[in-house]
């Protein structure tokens, strides 16, 4: 019986390597060297598959990897459905912010019931927030450079990730609200937990051990 780990390339695969190696697990191959897309480990019965970001909970549900990492944003916009969670891993931390074009007055628009068009990836995290606010929106949903929307118009706001601020700053944009704190999750297939248990766990206890804390 195999394992199969889902991650994504860049800043999860980077921060997941040193709680794999807790785990005994070494990657052979560098995967950001590579177009291969499945990556045998110093362990025969596991390997490590890269996927899109948002795609790793999609894996880990339906059975094409028995655990994986995925971010909290993508994590709820995927819902969670057929995942166990046993672990935040503290990685890739950031958060989910609201921002604006410099010198459109948000506060004021809030303030006068105005309905706002957001532009946004996380629709869900988006449309949850406002809800609770009694802010009226329209969504529009994008898979990427969200901080164009504002400047070409498209959108009053953005909701997207913010990690250093340097991307808002660039593109003359202002974090105007902060909606969530975002790390990363160890997510595991639930049949896989039962089926697999006796693989799984001492790989999920080497990763909880591991887990540095800000
Ligand atoms: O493949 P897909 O499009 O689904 O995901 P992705 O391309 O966003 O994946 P990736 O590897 O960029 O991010 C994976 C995960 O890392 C995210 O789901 C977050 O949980 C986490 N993370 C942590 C971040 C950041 N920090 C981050 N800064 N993800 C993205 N960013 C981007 C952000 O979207 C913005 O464009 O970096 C920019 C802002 O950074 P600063 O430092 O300029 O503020
Ligand atoms: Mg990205």
């Amino acid at each position: 019986m195999s394992i199969t780990i889902a991650l994504s390339k860049g800043r999860i695969y980077e921060e997941t390597l040193p709680l794999l190696a807790a785990a005994g697990i070494t990657v052979a191959e560098d995967p950001e060297k590579s177009r291969k897309l499945i990556f045998p480990t110093n362990q025969p019965d596991v390997r490590v598959v890269l996927v899109r970001a948002s795609d790793v909970p999609v894996y880990v549900q339906y059975g094409g990897a028995d655990l994986g990492v995925s971010g909290l944003d993508s994590l709820i916009e995927h819902g969670g459905q057929g995942l166990y969670q046993p672990l935040d891993l503290h990685i890739a931390q950031c958060r989910v912010s609201v921002a604006v074009r410099a010198g459109f007055d948000y506060e004021a628009a809030v303030q006068q019931g105005a309905r706002l068009k957001i532009a946004t990836k996380y629709t869900t995290i988006a449309r949850e927030f406002f809800a609770q606010k009694g802010v009226h929106v329209d969504m529009v949903k994008l898979y990427g450079s969200m901080e164009l929307a504002p400047l070409t118009g498209m959108a009053d706001a953005i909701v997207d990730l913010v990690s250093t601020g340097s991307t808002l700053k660039a593109n003359n944009l202002v974090e105007v609200e902060r909606i969530m704190d975002i790390s990363s999750r160890l997510v595991v297939n639930q049949a896989a937990l039962k089926i697999k248990q006796a693989k799984l766990r001492p790989i999920i206890d080497a990763f909880a051990g591991a887990i540095t804390q800000d």
